[in-house]
C-alpha cells in the first residue's frame, strides 16, 4: 500500500471534517478551446461558426474573446498564431488569412474542427475570413491585430511562487555523517499562476516546489515542520527518502500555529520526492506541496558544470485554462483527473517566461527532475538534446542509462539526467505528452557560445565541416 494511502486511511477519520475542501463549484461549460497567450512566442484562439442577427459569423470561444462576434485577435510580432475553427451549425466553413498565406482544411460536419497556424512576422492589421464563396460578404470576416514588441511579462499583483531552477545547494564536501536540520514552513498564499491569473497555493517555504534538501547517505535528518498561525489547513510531510511510518507524515501533522519534528536516517542514496500528506493528500499536492530530497552516495555524484531543480505538477481550477483573475480549486475535476494547468516549478511557463535555465556551450548540465503530480506521469524530454546519462527512477546506486531521448517519471517519482551541450541555441523542456505544453508546461534552456556548424547548420552538408 502506498505510504500516502495508509496515512490517508489512518488520518481520514480524525481529519475528515476539518480538512476536506468544500465541494466543487458548479462545473463550467466544457470549453472546446481557449483564447490565450502562451508566452512571448505563441497565441491561440478558438472560433466557432454561427449566426448572429441573421448573418453568418465567427464567434469567439474561451478567454478574452469568449462570445464575441467576429472578434479582433490581438497578437504580438513574432508569435506563432494558432486558430482552431469549430463548425457550429453544420454548413461548410473555412478560415483564410491572405496576408500570411494561411488557411485551414474546411470543416463540414457540425462539431468538426480544423486548425491553422502561422507566424505573425509583420506588424499591422489584417483580415481573416471564411474561405467558402460568398460567406465573407455574408458577414464572416474579422481582424487580426499584430502589435510590435513582445507580450508583456508576468504582471499579476500576486507574489511569484516559482522556485528558481538554480535554487539548490551545491554538492556536499566529503566528511563523516552529520545531523542535518531541515526547517520547513507551510504558508498558504495567493500567488501568480500566470500573467493575469492567481491561485491559492499551499507551499513549503512560499515556493513551488519546496526547498531542495541535500544530504549524504548515513546522515541523520531532523525535520522541523512549522505551520504558520494564519494557515487554514493542517499540513505535514512525507519523505519518500525516509524509512518509517508515512515517511514521517505520522509524526508531522501540524495544526496552524504548531511545529512538529521528525528525525530519520538517510539509508539509501537516491533522489526522492517529499510532499504534504494530509488528507485530501492529492489536494495538498496539487496546491504546490512537493519538493525533492537528494541523498548523495558516499562518494557523491560525478561533478557537472551546472545543476538545475525542476518539478512538474498539475492544477485543477473551476474556470478553464487561460481565464483571468483569481482561480478556485475544483475538487471534482481533481477526482476526475481533468486538470486545467500543467506547470514546471509552479506557474504557467515559469521556466520559459521568468526563469529559463542558462548554460554555455561545452558545459555539462544536470537536471534533478521530479513529479509532484498528483496524478500525471511525465514524459520528460529536452527538445534538441539527448540525455547522455539517465539515472532511471532516480536510482543513484545503478549504472546510468546512456543515450536517452525521453524519460518517464511517475507522480511521486524523480530522475537525474546529465547531458553535455555541444551547440548554442534554445532548447525546450517539455513533457512529450505535448498537449500539456498548451496548458502551461514549457521551459527553456538557453545556451550561449559559438554555434558549432558541424553538428547542425541550415542547408546542405558542408564540404569541409569545421
Ligand atoms: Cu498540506
Amino acid at each position: 500500500m502506498p505510504k500516502f494511502l495508509s496515512v490517508f486511511l489512518s488520518l481520514a477519520m480524525i481529519l475528515a471534517t476539518s480538512v476536506h475542501p468544500a465541494g466543487a463549484q458548479e462545473q463550467p461549460q466544457p470549453s472546446p478551446g481557449v483564447a490565450h497567450s502562451t508566452a512571448a512566442r505563441a497565441a491561440s484562439f478558438t472560433l466557432r461558426t454561427g449566426i448572429s442577427e441573421g448573418r453568418m459569423v465567427f464567434i469567439g470561444s474561451g478567454g478574452d474573446i469568449e462570445g464575441q462576434v467576429n472578434p479582433t485577435l490581438m497578437v504580438h510580432e513574432g508569435e506563432t498564431v494558432q486558430i482552431t475553427l469549430i463548425n457550429g451549425e453544420g454548413a461548410e466553413k473555412g478560415v483564410v488569412i491572405d496576408d500570411f498565406a494561411a488557411c485551414n482544411n474546411r470543416v463540414v460536419a457540425r462539431g468538426a474542427s480544423s486548425t491553422l497556424a502561422f507566424r505573425a512576422d509583420k506588424v499591422g492589421e489584417f483580415i481573416y475570413y471564411c474561405s467558402v464563396a460568398g460567406h465573407r460578404a455574408a458577414g464572416m470576416e474579422g481582424r487580426i491585430q499584430v502589435m510590435p514588441g513582445t507580450r508583456e511579462e508576468m504582471q499579476s499583483s500576486s507574489p511569484e511562487i516559482i522556485r528558481d531552477p538554480t535554487d539548490l545547494p551545491p554538492p556536499l564536501e566529503p566528511g563523516p555523517p552529520r545531523v542535518v536540520r531541515v526547517d520547513l514552513s507551510t504558508p498558504e498564499l495567493m500567488g501568480a499562476l500566470d500573467t493575469k491569473t492567481s491561485y491559492q497555493y499551499w507551499t513549503f517555504d512560499r515556493k513551488v516546489p519546496g526547498p531542495f534538501v541535500r544530504v549524504r547517505v548515513g546522515d541523520t535528518v531532523e525535520v522541523h515542520l512549522a505551520n504558520p498561525e494564519d494557515s487554514v489547513m493542517i499540513h505535514s510531510v512525507d519523505f519518500h527518502g525516509a524509512t518509517g511510518p508515512g515517511g514521517g507524515a505520522e509524526f508531522t501533522q501540524a495544526d496552524p500555529g504548531q511545529e512538529k519534528i521528525v528525525t530519520f536516517k538517510a539509508l539509501v542514496p537516491g533522489l526522492y520526492v517529499y510532499h504534504c500528506a494530509t488528507p485530501s493528500v492529492a489536494n495538498h499536492i496539487t496546491n504546490g506541496m512537493y519538493g525533492l530530497l537528494l541523498v548523495e552516495p558516499e562518494a557523491g555524484l560525478p561533478r557537472v558544470d551546472r545543476e538545475f531543480y525542476v518539478m512538474q505538477g498539475e492544477l485543477y481550477t473551476v474556470e478553464p485554462y487561460g481565464a483571468v483573475g483569481p482561480q478556485e480549486f475544483d475538487y471534482e475535476k481533481m477526482l476526475a483527473e481533468e486538470p486545467e494547468y500543467f506547470v514546471f516549478n509552479g506557474a504557467v511557463e515559469a521556466l520559459a517566461k521568468r526563469h529559463p535555465l542558462r548554460a554555455r556551450v561545452g558545459e555539462t548540465v544536470r537536471i534533478y527532475f521530479g513529479v509532484g503530480g498528483p496524478n500525471f506521469t511525465s514524459s520528460f524530454h529536452v527538445i534538441g538534446e539527448i540525455f547522455d546519462a539517465v539515472y532511471q527512477g532516480a536510482s543513484l546506486g545503478s549504472v546510468p542509462l546512456t543515450g536517452v531521448q525521453t524519460v518517464s517519471v511517475p507522480p511521486g517519482g524523480a530522475v537525474v539526467v546529465d547531458f553535455k551541450i555541444d551547440r548554442a541555441g534554445r532548447y525546450v523542456l517539455v513533457d512529450h505528452a505535448l498537449s500539456r505544453a498548451e496548458r502551461g508546461l514549457l521551459g527553456f534552456l538557453i545556451v550561449e557560445g559559438p554555434e558549432n556548424d558541424a553538428i547542425m547548420h541550415e542547408g546542405p552538408a558542408m564540404a569541409q565541416p569545421q
